[in-house]
């Protein structure tokens, strides 16, 4: 790695105020192999006093929404403003304090040393005192499909504390305008880029969580967004796959007709034979949207290389 690296902390704030001064004061202010630390705020269009309190408590950088845009959207104006300051690494933490400043050394020690592109803070699920066993099991799954979706190892797939390196910053693209942990995963095992990841203390809440503000909205905000970031990187096997599963149905339909028809009682079971026609024609209009996404996929490939180039020319000036 280059010499002189810049760190760029951002945190994503919603009505921080109370919260903020205490967050940036646990910071470290040097960290070995780092020549400057920065520290970027980002408000999503706060009610309260946040911008104010940020930068009194010494903020780098302020940025402010007008208007409510989501925390995804924060992270990502996140990671293109500290590229576009030069950063060469960039570590996202929370504004509440749930994250500890003495673990970001430990959290950027794979990218000095070459081994990363995205290191994730990995909270001991099972200890968290205040996760109720609901959430305990909610995240446990959670991060179990997304290692089967995503290809990599990861056990805490919602932690926000978590550094990446340039070149991860400018090749991710965060599209949804809820949830951009699951999302940044399952991008970064299917653009090749190499992930860590460490283990991290935790400080009590200090609040309820603003993100998951019932588990039934927050489990269906997460299918979601697993299941379309799924089907935009793998949209044939996606689509196949249902598509197969319609169709066999519909073949076992259509043999079992056939069976009786040869038999010479095929009269009595038109109703299944219609049924099984109908899945047949689904199943195979499914794999062939299959097809067709795979075509905008392949679009989004193209797409997101030129966006990647564009951001390193535009962000070296
Ligand atoms: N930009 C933005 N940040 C948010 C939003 N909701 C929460 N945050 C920030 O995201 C971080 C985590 O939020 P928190 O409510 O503590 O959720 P938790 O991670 O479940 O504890 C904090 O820094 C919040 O200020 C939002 O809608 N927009
Ligand atoms: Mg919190």
């Amino acid at each position: 790695m280059k010499e002189n690296l810049k760190l760029i902390i951002q945190i994503p704030c919603l009505n921080e105020e109370e919260n903020i001064a205490k967050t940036l004061a646990d910071l470290p202010k040097e960290i070995a192999g780092i020549s400057s630390i920065e520290t970027l705020i980002i408000d999503d269009g706060s009610n309260d006093n946040t911008i104010i309190a940020a930068k009194n408590a010494g903020a780098d950088h302020v940025v402010s929404f007008k208007k409510h845009k989501g925390l995804a959207c924060a992270f990502m104006a996140g990671l293109n403003l500290a590229t576009s300051k030069g950063a060469d690494i960039i570590v996202n933490t929370d504004a509440d304090g749930q994250y500890r400043g003495e673990d970001i050394p430990k959290l950027i020690e794979p990218i000095l040393k070459g081994d990363a592109d995205m290191v994730i803070g990995q909270r001991d699920i099972e200890k968290i005192k205040d996760f109720s066993f609901i959430k305990k099991r909610l995240q446990r799954l959670g991060s179990w499909v997304v290692r089967q979706i995503s290809g990599t190892k990861v056990l805490d797939a919602t932690s926000g504390f978590r550094a990446y390196s340039r070149e991860a910053a400018l090749r991710l693209n965060v599209l949804s305008d809820y949830t951009y942990t699951i999302d940044t995963i399952i991008q970064a095992g299917k653009k090749d880029l190499a992930l860590s990841f460490v283990n991290i203390g935790r400080n009590p809440d200090v609040r309820r969580s603003r993100l998951i503000r019932s588990i039934p909205g927050y489990i269906s905000q997460s299918c979601a967004t697993m299941l379309r970031i799924h089907a935009a990187y793998e949209p044939l096997k996606t689509f196949s796959m249902v598509g197969a599963a319609i169709f066999i149905l519909g073949s076992a339909l259509a043999i079992r007709f056939l069976y009786f028809y040869f038999s010479g009682d095929g009269s009595g079971h038109i109703q299944s034979l219609i049924f099984g026609a109908v899945l047949l024609i689904v199943g195979f209009q499914i794999a062939m949207i299959g097809l067709a996404a795979d075509l905008i996929a392949n679009n989004r490939k193209l797409i997101e290389e030129s966006l990647y180039r564009i951001k390193k020319k535009e962000f070296l000036s």
